[in-house]
């Protein structure tokens, strides 16, 4: 047994979790926690659980996060129980501590568990456009079970997380202040994200003149934060719920584009790859809007291919912020890795930019087919 494995059984007991420990093995996908799978053999069943390292630097205040977390789920449940789902597959449970809380400090780190779903995949890289547009119908599908949560009782998690006009004084602070003296190796892509600075303001602009409401929001729609059935190939349940908040509807529009109908990886530095599949773009359109088209407004559903090029344009921004600061945000695994993001996500929003047009007919002929 190693470090690790003793540092989560002794975890897991905090939680409650009874049985002979089986092991624990690393189930990281994303940019910022840390995760592992879990298993234990109890009255001689498997059970199976995700135990999570939270990444207090970006979440400060886990009290917080797992309130809204947990206040969420709560009310998620109870919305799949009334359309007749099952609410243990269709979102995430989460177990409470001995200390009576959703997470806990131990071993110097901050803790959360909760249930693993069972005979269920993500994807990264999409091979079939029908997994995408099931993808957009479930993102769809949480804006509109939300649409009666009390949003006011949601906590701002991290402020100002999709305030893309904040996030490019953020990267000019940045190059500014140069804390890694990286600025000078990279005057393009620096030129390239502040030429197109006034884009950032749309989505704001929108929501003071009235025309764009706020909502709950997931604010991270990657397409690998969906779960599948292995055996019917649905999405499932929408998973990674630290980023809920009050938001734009086009932030998990925008955001999902951003990652699925790139037609290669994020981090992909052949650039030449980096390319916006209308045909997924049209797949994930199609999804989304059979599940929300009747509440979104007018200006809503005209800024939704827009708001692909806002969102990826902001990811970019981000990732190179943090290559300026040296690498303090996202995890990276070599040198130049947030650098590689951030060029593939430049070159992501000239691929729309060349595409906008079409992007917007797709949006207009599919608003239509669920409207008419
Ligand atoms: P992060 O993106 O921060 O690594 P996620 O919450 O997205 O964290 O979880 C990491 C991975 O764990 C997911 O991509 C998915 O493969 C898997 N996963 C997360 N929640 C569940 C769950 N309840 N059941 C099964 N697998 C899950
Ligand atoms: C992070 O944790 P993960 O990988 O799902 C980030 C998102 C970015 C994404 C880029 C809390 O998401 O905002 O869009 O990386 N999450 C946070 O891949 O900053
Ligand atoms: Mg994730």
């Amino acid at each position: 047994m190693n470090t690790i494995d003793r540092e989560i059984i002794e975890v897991c007991r905090h939680f409650g979790i009874e049985g002979e420990f089986h092991s624990a093995k690393s189930f990281t996908d994303g940019h910022i926690n840390f995760t592992y799978l879990a298993k234990f053999v109890h009255k001689g069943r498997f059970r199976k659980y995700l135990v999570q390292g939270i990444n207090t630097h970006v979440f400060k205040n886990p009290a917080h996060l797992m309130q809204n977390i947990v206040s969420v789920t709560d009310y998620l449940k109870d919305e799949i129980k009334k359309e007749g789902g099952d609410y243990k597959r269709e979102t995430l449970t989460f177990l409470k501590a001995d200390n009576g809380k959703y997470y806990l400090y131990h071993l110097g780190k901050c803790w959360r568990i909760y249930k693993f779903i069972d005979n269920s995949y993500t994807v990264n890289v999409i091979e079939n456009k029908d997994v995408f547009e099931r993808a957009g119908k479930s993102f769809g599908l949480f804006l509109n079970r939300l649409s009666g949560y009390p949003m006011d009782e949601l906590h701002e998690i991290i402020p100002d997380f999709h305030n893309t006009p904040k996030r490019v004084e953020a990267l000019e602070e940045a190059v500014k202040q140069d804390r890694a003296g990286r600025a000078d190796l990279i005057p393009d892509e620096i030129a390239f994200a502040l030429s197109r600075k006034d884009d950032a303001n749309i989505a704001l602009d929108l929501y003071s003149a009235g025309q764009i409401p706020l909502r709950v929001t997931h604010n991270d729609t990657k397409l690998n934060n969906i779960l599948f059935d292995e055996k019917t190939g649905e999405s499932i349940c929408v998973i990674d719920l630290d980023t809920i908040m009050p938001g734009f509807s086009l932030y998990d529009f925008g955001d999902a584009i951003r990652f699925g109908a790139n037609t290669t990886r994020e981090d992909d530095d052949e650039l030449d790859n980096v390319k916006l599949s209308l045909e997924l773009f049209e797949s994930y359109t199609r999804g989304f809007l059979s599940a929300c088209a009747g509440s979104l407004t007018k200006a809503e559903v005209e800024q939704l291919a827009f708001s692909a090029k806002l969102m990826t344009y902001e990811c970019g921004i981000r990732f190179l912020t943090d290559y300026l600061d040296g690498d303090v945000y996202f995890k990276t695994d070599y040198h130049e890795h947030n650098l590689v993001r951030a060029r593939n996500q430049f070159r992501l929003v000239s691929e729309i930019e060349k595409n906008l047009d079409a992007m917007n007919e797709i949006v207009e002929r599919i608003y239509t087919e669920y409207t008419a």
